[in-house]
């Protein structure tokens, strides 16, 4: 008889070589426990930064200078709602209650990107979010389409082709107001400056710094570390910078022939802490109107667990019925 140890034995290693083999481990499958709550942990930040997500450009969308550029910023801000739902739907599949996560995310207990906590203050942020923000998520996203978890690795598949868009979206936008006037350009710039470090900032603290990367890197959530992800970002941002017309503010940014990459200079980690803390522009506001939100969907959240019930009785009475009954 296999005794409980040795069946756990067993099964750490059947997951081991799942991970050392490259092939995806499913809801189905033993995991360590705490592989599923790093899972678990990572996801519902990455559900609930969606959702916030939509807050910074979904206060441009009645303001959008042409009906174009509101139906397409329209578009964006429902990807967002949608690559939340699809994370939620993923952490669920890991035993996470998704009323759990929310209330989680509502009280604080749960963090989401510090990149939101930063205001709107014109229409070019809503190209700089696009260009810098969602060019940043696709650095960070596309390795995790082969991260060792499937319904993670899925869901990201089709959230990187949609970020993709939004980055070209973000990217034409900021080429239009180039082409415009002198204060178009100007507003350009400024929206850059203001948003170039914390785009840096939303890849994490620094290798050095980053508690979770070791386990995660190990079991092949994360496939790169965060300084590398950084590093790429930079190297792919700055020659779109060159051709769009604008200066990045870094004067240690500089291409260096001998590692063939950009050197730049460091983030100010403090102020990542800070925000992380809850103490950023915007995090006040941001957990406001999330709450207001939840508050304002609990009607149809009511509504829907009524007629789910409903259903469920209508289905009881149906099979319970003699044939023919008409129930
Ligand atoms: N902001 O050990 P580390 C989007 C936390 S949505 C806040 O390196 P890890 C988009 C970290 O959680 C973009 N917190 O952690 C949406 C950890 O705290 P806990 C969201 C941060 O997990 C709308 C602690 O600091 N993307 O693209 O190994 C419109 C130590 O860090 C941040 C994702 O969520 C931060 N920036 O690595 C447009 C991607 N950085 O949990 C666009 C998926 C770190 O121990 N997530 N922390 O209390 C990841 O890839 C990883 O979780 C991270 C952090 C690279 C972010």
């Amino acid at each position: 008889m296999t005794t409980p140890d040795a069946a756990e034995e067993e099964h750490q290693a059947r997951f081991d070589a799942t991970i050392a083999r490259d092939q995806r481990v499913e809801p189905r499958d033993w995991m360590p426990e705490a592989y599923r709550r790093t899972l678990v942990r990572q996801i519902a930040q990455h559900a609930h930064s969606e959702i916030i997500g939509m807050q910074p450009e979904g206060a441009w969308i009645t303001r959008a200078p042409s009906l174009r550029r509101k139906a397409i910023l329209f578009a964006k801000v429902q990807d967002e709602a949608g690559h939340g739902l699809y994370l939620y739907s993923a952490a669920e599949t890991l035993g996470a209650d998704r009323a759990d996560l929310t209330a989680r995310l509502i009280e604080g207990r749960q963090k989401y990107s510090s990149i939101f906590n930063y205001p709107t203050v014109t229409f070019a942020d809503v190209g700089v979010i696009g260009w810098f923000v969602d060019g940043a998520a696709i650095c960070n996203q596309v390795p995790l389409c082969r991260s060792s978890y499937g319904p993670y690795a899925r869901a990201m598949v089709r959230i990187c082709k949609e970020e993709s868009f939004h980055q070209r979206q973000g990217y034409e936008l900021l080429l239009t107001m180039m082409r415009g006037t002198d204060a178009q350009r100007a507003m350009v710039q400024d929206a850059v400056d203001r948003w170039w470090w914390p785009s840096l900032m939303m890849f994490g603290p620094p290798d050095s710094d980053s508690p979770n990367s070791a386990a995660s890197m190990a079991w092949k959530i994360k496939r790169h570390s965060n300084d590398e992800l950084r590093r790429r970002f930079v190297d792919m941002t700055v020659p779109q910078a060159e051709k769009l017309g604008v200066t990045l503010p870094d004067p240690e940014l500089r291409w260096n022939e001998e590692s063939g990459r950009y050197d730049f200079g460091t983030p100010d980690w403090s102020e990542l802490q800070r925000v992380i803390k809850g103490d950023g522009p915007c995090n006040a506001e941001r957990m406001a109107r999330r709450r207001e939100a939840h508050a304002e969907g609990a009607w149809v959240r009511e509504a829907a667990t009524a007629h789910a019930a409903k259903q469920a009785r209508r289905r009881a009475r149906r099979a319970e019925a003699p044939e023919g009954a008409g129930v």
